[in-house]
């Protein structure tokens, strides 16, 4: 069955309200992310191609911001069958149907979805870490402290791949990625009132970094290897490894 569409943003609102991850986005999200963030199908390939050359046996995996599962999977279906995959996401409505879609997959590796706030949970024994477009949500002064708790709770050689919305500090770059990824939107089926609206709704929620910065805190946070390896257009992604 394909995807439902996603037409949250379709109709003209009087006023936007911050973007929320509730049952309305929850039940279009796969719509809404494939046609949103260029290079996403990518990113979940990746993320099981780094699951099958970092996953250590009898370590654990985190998907941090889980959402319906999407890495969850690739996480399950590409690690060492001794391996426990752990999924969290802030959102009950999230939770709810990634524990659906899991259920449906029946691979060896155990796993548990915890329906918690990333910042209040234990990582441990970790040879995998995954925050595929979720550190951006967290107020920015604190996000120097998760990648701080997730390095320390990591084996030595274990991975982290990182993947954000960025922003560039040259102006020009920063105004020619804003356009392009609008374009890529208009190509994917959004109307500008769709675009324009989503934007307004993110803003409120969502606050880029840049390469830099997401270099120096890895680097920081004590990953002895910091490198970005997937651009498309404004979204970047990094391996960091410990
Ligand atoms: C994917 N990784 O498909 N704690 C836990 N979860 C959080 C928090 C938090 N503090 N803040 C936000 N979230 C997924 C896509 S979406 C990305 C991730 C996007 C959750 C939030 O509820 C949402 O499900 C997810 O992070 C971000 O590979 O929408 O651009």
């Amino acid at each position: 069955m394909p995807p439902r569409k996603d037409t949250v943003y379709a109709e003209p609102l009087s006023s936007i309200e911050a973007f929320q991850f509730d049952a309305t986005v929850a039940d279009v999200f796969q719509d809404m992310i494939e046609r949103s963030v260029p290079g996403y199908g990518l990113l979940l390939q990746l993320i099981g191609s780094f699951a099958e050359r970092y996953g250590q046996p009898n370590s654990n995996a985190y998907d941090l911001g889980c959402s319906l599962g999407a890495s969850t999977l690739q996480l399950r279906q590409h690690l060492p069958s001794t391996c426990h995959v752990i999924g969290i996401d802030s959102s009950s409505a999230m939770i709810e149907r990634c524990q659906a879609n899991l259920a449906r997959d029946h691979s060896a590796t155990t796993y548990e979805l915890k329906n918690d706030d990333l910042r209040a949970v234990t990582i441990e024994n970790a040879s995998i870490v995954v925050l595929n477009f979720t550190l951006q949500f967290l107020p920015d002064h604190e996000r120097p402290a998760v990648l701080k708790r997730i390095a320390d709770g990591m084996r030595p050689g274990g991975v982290l791949l990182l993947a954000e919305k960025l922003h560039y500090e040259n102006h020009g770059e920063q105004v020619l990625m804003t356009d392009l990824h609008q374009d890529f939107k208009r190509y994917k089926g959004y109307s500008d009132v769709e675009i324009a609206q989503k934007r307004a709704a993110l803003e409120q929620v969502l606050v880029p970094n840049t390469r830099a910065e997401h270099l120096e805190r890895l680097a920081e946070a004590g990953f002895a290897v910091q490198q970005q390896c997937v651009r498309c257009l404004n979204f970047e992604a990094f391996i960091a490894i410990r």
